[in-house]
């Protein structure tokens, strides 16, 4: 089989990187990442050498190039579909596409004003009426969500591209001290104890400190 190379950046830093990674992990196949440091003098250029787009996460996958978090994880679901990485009944897969839709495309509030640092704790940081607003309306997806699962602790039951995508924003949750309800602290409790998630974070603690970092 042709090898699997996911580009990633920092990961301590990185949201969109430690999506896709999450999912690639999950599809049990070997793989390899590539680091690409960011916020350094030749980032740009590195990461154009691998996506015209200029931006990672990227999988190489023979001559196969593709870029965007969501796209990497659709050819991964089309790749390995026993991995069931959307969820097998046809509405709960309409559902997680569409929160994972949300996610990819809205949570702005966030993205800027928590932007995720897995080492860093800064409680009370970022807590505005926008980003409040937001994180309100993610424990709204996740108390839906979870209403309706079974089978398993995830968003859905067993773990899909919709966990991947959330991740991220437990983290923020967790580094910035935002209140969350029930559902929201064994959700974020789910994604802290995953094996792939933990390695990632190990990883993290060796990396430098960036400032600025969005
Ligand atoms: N929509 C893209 C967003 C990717 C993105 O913004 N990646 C950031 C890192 S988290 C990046 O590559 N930034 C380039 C840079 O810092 O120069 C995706 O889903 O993959």
């Amino acid at each position: 089989m042709l090898e699997l190379l996911l580009y990633v950046g920092n990961k301590r830093y990185s949201s969109w990187s430690l999506r896709a990674y999450l999912a690639l992990a999950h599809t049990g196949a070997p793989y390899r990442l590539e680091l690409i440091g960011l916020d350094l003098p030749d980032t740009r250029q590195n990461i154009l050498a691998v996506n015209k787009a200029g931006r990672v996460p990227v999988l190489r996958h023979g001559d196969l190039v593709v870029n965007d978090s969501l796209a990497i994880c659709e050819y991964l679901h089309e790749l390995f579909p026993d991995a069931h990485l959307w969820p097998t009944d046809r509405a709960a897969r309409a559902r997680a596409r569409a929160v994972t839709a949300e996610m990819h495309s809205s949570f702005t509030a966030l993205r800027s004003q928590m932007p995720m640092d897995l080492i860093g704790s800064r409680p009370g940081v970022g807590h505005t009426p926008e980003t409040l607003a937001e994180a309100a309306r993610v424990m709204e997806i996740w108390r839906e969500a979870r209403a309706r699962a079974s089978g398993g602790p995830f968003l859905f039951g067993a773990f899909t591209i919709a966990d991947a995508f959330f991740a991220p924003v437990t983290t923020r949750f967790t580094t910035y001290g935002v209140p969350v309800d029930d559902v929201g602290r064994a959700y974020i409790e789910t994604i802290a104890a995953l094996p792939s998630f933990q390695a990632w974070k190990a990883d993290a603690r060796h990396e430098p400190e960036l400032h600025d970092h969005q």
